[in-house]
């Protein structure tokens, strides 16, 4: 009988890691079957089709909160989303809820659901200032002094240890106390948009040297110091201009496991769309020089005012040029709720004047909701 539990515990603790996908080369030769089954799969389903995702999609829309089940996203197209991102913003403080008023109790949950139904799971950190004690628009230097030797290092390690506790929870599956269940795999977004001046993390407020230094550290005390085995590590820009501008802060490609970039400009007007489509096709040439897969990590129109914003720009940025449709997914920020943001929404929710136009994207055989994706943690 022990001999046979102790077998069991030994299979289901080889189960976690595999050589199956030796063409998997990810930052962490030891993650998890199903992230290396995902990011496998997503390099394939991008050849062909592209997901919708959307932020916080099942914790709240314009006219709810926390109704189980619930999505904007859904109310419209009758499904949910490919891809759900989430943001941590103040977990490095053990709050209970985010900044955008989330408890990160239930945000594992709506994972797990999300995860559980096939889909995607995204995490962006709005990581306050760990040397000001502002937020994340506190643009005070802050990088110095939380590398190794800086006064702030103890306080920021033990931010990622919070962050390793969340990511290590994210578990499903039955017998958990005996070593059984998987870890959901996550697309983690760290320091994203650093090109633009407007975090602590990024443009002016640092050199590139100290943000390569940052995201290398943050990487090693994440997989080698907690043995965190479920990411996939996005770098993620703002917008660019050229391959170099892209690539100015780059930590390396043993560093990163996706290319990303978040464009809230390009799809502003019909004459700036084929921008976007450019920098998607130099992403997409970027990340495939290198193996590697992209996407279009965030984009949005606030409160979508152009009606067929949906076909005539999104979709039409992403298929208008045979390398640029490759990308993996698409991802639309958050709606946010009209009692503390009216007008900051960018899905629409039943009976927005954008819903027609959005049913017609979801219906285009080149995009994927939730419910029509592959398989993609086998
Ligand atoms: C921003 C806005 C903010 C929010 C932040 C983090 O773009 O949506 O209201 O707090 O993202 O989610």
């Amino acid at each position: 009988m022990l001999a046979a539990l102790a077998l069991l515990l030994f299979v289901s603790a080889c189960a976690g890691t595999s050589n199956l996908y030796s063409d998997v080369n990810l930052v962490d030769p030891n993650a998890t079957t199903e992230t290396k089954a995902l990011y496998a799969n997503l390099k394939e389903v991008s050849q062909t089709h592209v997901l919708f995702g959307h932020q916080d999609d099942l914790a709240y829309g314009v006219t709810w909160r926390r109704e189980a089940g619930r999505s904007d996203v859904h109310d419209v197209t009758g499904a949910y989303p490919a891809v759900y991102g989430w943001e941590l913003g103040d977990l490095e403080h053990g709050a209970l809820e985010n900044l955008d008023q989330v408890n990160f109790e239930e945000m594992k949950g709506w994972i797990k659901e999300g995860y559980k139904r096939g889909g995607v799971v995204t995490l962006s950190w709005h990581m306050n200032n760990p040397a000001t004690g502002g937020n994340a628009w506190d643009t005070g230097r802050a990088i110095q002094a939380i590398l190794p030797g800086g006064e702030k290092h103890e306080m920021y390690t033990e931010w990622l240890d919070r962050f390793a506790d969340f990511v290590d929870d994210l578990k499903v599956g039955s017998f958990q106390w005996l070593g059984f269940g998987t870890h959901v795999p996550v697309i983690f977004r760290p320091f994203h948009e650093h090109t633009g001046s407007w975090f602590w993390w990024g443009g002016r407020n640092v050199t590139p040297e100290e943000y390569v230094e940052l995201w290398r550290f943050t990487v090693d005390y994440l997989r080698d110091e907690k043995g965190i085995r479920n990411l996939i590590y996005a770098y993620s820009t703002d917008v660019f201009d050229s391959e170099e501008d892209y690539l100015r802060f780059y930590p390396g490609d043993e560093y990163v496991d996706m290319l990303g970039y978040d464009d809230y400009h390009a799809l502003s007007s019909d004459e700036t769309v084929a921008t976007m489509t450019n920098r998607l096709r130099m992403l997409v040439q970027m990340a495939e020089a290198r193996g590697m897969i992209a996407a279009l990590t965030e984009t949005g129109s606030e409160g979508i005012p152009y009606e067929t914003w949906w076909t005539d720009r999104l979709l039409k940025a992403i298929t208008d040029d045979p390398v640029a449709r490759r990308i993996a997914y698409a991802l639309v920020w958050r709606n946010g709720n009209q009692e503390t943001h009216p007008g900051h929404h960018y899905a629409p929710y039943a009976g927005h004047s954008s819903a027609p136009n959005f049913i017609e994207f979801y219906q285009d055989p080149f995009v994927l909701f939730g419910d029509g994706l592959p398989e993609l943690y086998d």
